[in-house]
Parts: structure tokens; sequence; C-alpha cells
């Protein structure tokens, strides 16, 4: 199994990244903001309490998105690897994400981490909101608190992984196909060691 992360702060190309990664590698996508996102389309009760947390630009507790990865792992027994995005976002959901591949017997291979201004991230954001219709997109004050969490809770977690030598920076500025293909030479090299 090859599993990898795609790290970055809100705006950073992960989501982008990830569809033609998964093309690549055939790899199984797996996105807590899309599961969210599904789960607020459903209605459900955990739809429904995500909803207002993401609308403030803040995390979603990690037992919740911790319990979301380990069905989607339960649900997936015969892919070939994993491609997580925008998950671990702080260190608990790292050492829990640790224990359930452990249980798998297989482990993260690489965290592949974006790097993008803040200026750019916001600009990127804001205009994603014209079209997407994420109500998380279309407020600037959303969008820096979103950053701001990133900065406090999340950016550690690439210190997590970097104790165990798992972290390469990738320049997350350029066209979607640069970024591609920077992304794609570090897996190939990992792949081929
Ligand atoms: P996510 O769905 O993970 O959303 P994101 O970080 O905003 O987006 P992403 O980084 O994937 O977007 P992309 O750059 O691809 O999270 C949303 C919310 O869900 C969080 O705020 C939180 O509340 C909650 N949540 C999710 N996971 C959680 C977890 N594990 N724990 C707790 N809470 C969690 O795209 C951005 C825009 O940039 C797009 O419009 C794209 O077209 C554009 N773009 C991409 N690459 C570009 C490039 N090279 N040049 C120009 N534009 C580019």
């Amino acid at each position: 199994m090859f599993n990898l992360i795609l790290f970055g702060p809100p705006g950073s190309g992960k989501g982008t990244q990830s569809e033609k990664l998964i093309a690549r590698y055939g790899l199984k996508h797996l996105s807590t903001g899309d599961l969210l996102r599904s789960e607020i389309a459903a209605q459900s009760p955990l739809g429904m309490a995500a909803k207002s947390i993401m609308d403030k630009g803040q995390l979603v507790p990690d037992e919740v998105v911790i319990e979301m990865i380990n069905s989607a792992l339960e649900n997936n027994p015969q892919a070939r690897g994993f491609l997580f995005d925008g998950f671990p976002r702080t260190t608990a959901q790292a050492e829990a994400l640790d224990k359930l591949l452990a249980q798998k017997e297989t482990e993260i291979a690489v965290v592949l981490a974006l790097q993008v201004s803040k200026e750019e991230l916001i600009s990127r954001l804001l205009n994603r909101g014209k079209s997407s219709g994420r109500s998380d997109d279309t407020n600037e004050l959303v969008i820096r608190s979103r950053i701001e969490e990133y900065e406090m809770k999340t950016a550690v977690v690439a210190d997590y992984y970097n104790k165990f030598n798992k972290v390469v920076m990738v320049k997350g500025e350029g066209t979607i196909d640069e970024i591609f293909d920077s992304l794609c030479d570090e897996i190939d090299a990992k792949t081929e060691a």
C-alpha cells in the first residue's frame, strides 16, 4: 500500500491536486472536507452540527473526523493506497491516523506540503466563493479565521511527521500542471526508492 498526505493551508490546492493525483496513481481519495460537505448535503445531524462550525472557519472536533476516516478505511478494504486531503489537521488526528494505519499493517509514506503565500490563499478562496456557493469561501473574515486555525492547530502536524522524516515541501504557486509535475516527481522518487 502507498499512502500519502497532501498537506497545506486552506486554498493551497489540496483538493485541486488530489483529483489529478488519484487519476494518475489509482489511490482512494479521502477528503474530510468533502465527507463533511456530503453530510451537510444529506442534512444529517452530524452535517448540521459541522455546518455551523465550518461556517465560522473553525475545525470540526477531532473525534468526528477521526470516526469518519475510520469508517472510510473500513469501507475500502481493496484500496491499493489512500490519498488523505485535509486530514490530519491536528496532532491528535495524526496520532489517530497512525494507529488506524498500523492496525492495517501500513503507514504514511510521504507528506507533501504545499507552500503558498497568505495573499494568494485569500485571493484563490474569494475567487472560488464567487462560483462554488461554499459559504466558508465568500466572507474574507471567515477565510482569515480558517488560515488562523491552520497556523494555530494544523501547521504543527508537519512537525509531527518531520520527526519521522516524512515531509517534503513543494512550491504551491504556479500553474496547476507545474505543481502537479512537482508532486509527481516527489511521489515517483519515493516509490522508486
Ligand atoms: P477543506 O474542504 O479541506 O477545504 P480547503 O482547505 O479550503 O480547500 P483546499 O485546500 O482543498 O482547496 P484548493 O486549494 O484545492 O476544509 C473545509 C472546512 O472543513 C475546514 O475549514 C474545516 O472547518 C472542515 N474540516 C475539513 N477537514 C477537517 C479536519 N480534518 N478536522 C477538522 N475540520 C475539518 O482550492 C482553492 C481554490 O484555489 C480553488 O478555487 C482552486 O481552483 C484554486 N487553485 C488551486 N490551485 C491553484 C493554482 N495553482 N493557481 C491558482 N488557483 C488555484
